[in-house]
């Protein structure tokens, strides 16, 4: 279609009025289900180098499978100190699992308006393992799937008090409850492997956040770090790599992923241009999703490929 020049112009002038119409009611607290995707979210500018580093996944990966064997995922629960109630969390445990065997842990972290329940209901975390697993593509792993909201109440908050810095703030206590009381209770109650290369931590939007914060914060805990689509809770990149070199030895992967229709993409791209121009090694995969599960379970697809492998593919 062409247009004349006048109305060219009036056209410029609608759209200019819907920006400006958009970005104030972005501005207020709004009922929106769209909102955790638009919230903060900025203009997408795209480098060269903001490109899949695999191709997506093949047909069917996410689904269940007939004749693929099945793992289970049973329901934790314990203690927090840091919220004083009995939380819950969702453990994978691989098929054919057995006491008799030790595995690597894969911690995985929901997104904002999630729970424990999100990667496994929502993502098909379980169906992604299992068929991966049965490939001979990934190691048996357990996955655990917390709550990552630290707060007594643990419930997804209304739309409007989303983004309520009580709300927020639960998704920071939840380092503290992780570190001291989750991992130690499932040290103790599954055969495990507790060695740092031998625990992963990776997380979707808010809870990608979270894995870069916690994991770049406690590498002595975490060999292997994955934030997908990480939300604006993510920490600067200097206040998360303080020290690059000290870093750099002591990774043995760290994953970073976005879709490239993702307003969220510039809190990833500035941290892998961080990474870069301090030359510490990481995977980093745009592909061509929104803040979507289909950028999540795909970027999960192959994570799990590479964690827990010796030596670690780059
Ligand atoms: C924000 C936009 C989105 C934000 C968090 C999110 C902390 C999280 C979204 C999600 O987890 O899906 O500005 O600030």
């Amino acid at each position: 279609m062409t247009l004349r020049a006048p109305a060219k112009a009036v056209l410029c002038l609608v759209l200019l009025a819907c920006g400006v119409v958009a970005s104030a009611q972005n501005s207020t607290t709004q009922a929106n289900p769209e909102q955790a995707r638009t919230h903060r979210a900025g203009p997408i500018v795209l480098a060269p180098d903001d490109v899949r580093a695999f191709p997506a996944a093949p047909a069917g990966f996410a689904d269940v499978l007939p004749g693929v064997p099945q793992g289970r995922v049973e329901e934790f629960s314990y203690d927090s100190p840091v919220t004083g109630t009995r939380r819950k969390a969702n453990v994978y445990l691989p098929a054919g699992y057995s006491a008799q065997r030790r595995y690597p842990v894969l911690y995985l972290l929901h997104g904002l308006a999630g729970t424990h329940e999100e990667w496994r209901g929502y993502v098909h975390a379980q169906a992604i393992l299992d068929n991966l697993i049965a490939a001979g593509k990934a190691v048996p792993m357990i996955v655990v799937m917390p709550n990552g909201r630290a707060l007594a109440d643990d419930r997804p908050p209304p739309e409007d008090r989303k983004f309520a810095p009580e709300h927020l703030a639960g998704f920071a206590k939840f380092e503290t409850e992780l570190l001291a009381t989750l991992i130690p209770a499932i040290d103790s109650k599954y055969p495990t492997l507790s060695d740092r290369k031998d625990r992963a931590i990776a997380g979707l939007s808010m809870g990608g956040g979270q894995a870069l914060n916690f994991g770049l914060g406690h590498l002595d805990t975490f060999a292997s770090i994955a934030g997908f689509s990480a939300a604006p809770n993510t920490k600067p990149a200097a206040e998360l790599l303080p020290d690059p070199p000290r870093t750099r030895g002591q990774l043995q992967l760290l994953y970073l992923s976005c879709g490239n229709q993702d307003g969220l993409i510039g809190v990833s791209q500035t941290l892998h241009r961080y990474l870069k121009q301090h030359a510490i090694a990481h995977v980093w995969n745009v592909d061509e999703h929104g803040h979507d599960r289909e950028s999540w379970t795909d970027n999960l697809y192959h994570f799990a490929q590479l964690i827990f492998r010796q030596p670690v593919p780059r």
